[in-house]
């Protein structure tokens, strides 16, 4: 279980930025490194990693047990799905291709016990320590943390329908499907996901919402965390380990060269 502070209240606060990484490979022992390596939060990948809720706990209490905090990426805007990654003791969610005002709202109802929302309540689950955490229902609906992923032009051109719903926490840039639907899915460097990525971040910060992102180079999560972006999100586990497998393998075949 988390002694953290609430993922929620850091994340709308003023103090220090939260850097994260994307976890693909479902291992305690790779949740465990970035904890190591100075990661603030890793954001559990249901989406696009190979793995399912049946694998979380283990993951979150690493985390946990590490002392960082835990986001779980769920599969899609699925109500079930969210309510089951929170019952794994998930500081929060990120709930990708969130669309529209409606679609953002459904994202908040989910994540919240009722009265602010509909999610279910299980009071003998791993986020409520099996029974034993007092007061449970109301500590959870104010600490954790409700990211929706922006990450299309039709979300884009539906900001502030986005951006008007109360019970969502921030908004969580996704530059790569960004791209994609901009037609520039080979060219996510292409000044027009830059500037469609740059208004998000603006506007989002104007509201009063906490801004996230992903930065898939150490230069561009460096650029988002100086335009004050709460959370930013550099690269992926596999990324990270396919980098330094390259260079390890090229600096010990050509070691004259300079290698990055
Ligand atoms: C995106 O950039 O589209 C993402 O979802 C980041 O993983
Ligand atoms: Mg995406």
């Amino acid at each position: 279980m988390s002694t953290l502070s609430g993922l929620r209240e850091r994340i709308h606060g003023t103090g220090h930025q939260l850097l994260g990484l994307f976890i693909i490979v479902p291992r305690v022992e790779v949740v465990e490194a970035a904890a190591a390596a100075g990661f603030d939060v890793v954001i559990l990948d249901c989406e696009h990693g190979p793995y399912g809720v049946d694998v979380l706990s283990p993951l979150v209490a690493a985390a946990h047990g590490a002392g960082i905090y835990a986001i779980v990426r769920v599969p899609g805007n699925d109500e079930q799905a969210v309510g089951a990654a929170l019952d794994c003791g998930a500081d929060g969610v990120l709930v990708p291709h969130v669309g529209s005002g409606e679609e953002a709202r459904r994202v908040a109802r989910a994540s919240r016990f009722p009265p602010d929302g509909n999610r279910s309540v299980h009071p003998w689950v791993r986020a409520a320590q099996y029974g034993a955490q007092d007061r449970y229902v109301s500590s959870a609906n104010h600490s954790v943390a409700v990211l929706a992923m922006v990450e299309g032009s039709e979300a884009h051109a539906r900001l502030d329908e986005i951006l008007h719903v109360g019970d969502l926490d921030g908004v969580f840039v996704g530059p790569m499907d960004l791209a994609a639907s901009l037609g520039l899915a080979d060219a996510p460097d292409d000044p027009r996901v830059h500037a469609a990525a740059n208004d998000i971040v603006a506007r989002a910060n104007h509201s009063g919402k906490a801004t996230s992102i992903f930065a898939p180079t150490p230069q561009d999560a460096h650029t988002w965390l100086a335009a004050g972006v709460r959370l930013v999100v550099l690269s992926v586990d596999t990324a990270l380990m396919h980098q330094a497998f390259a260079t390890a393998v090229k600096t010990t075949l050509n070691p004259t060269e300079k290698h990055v």
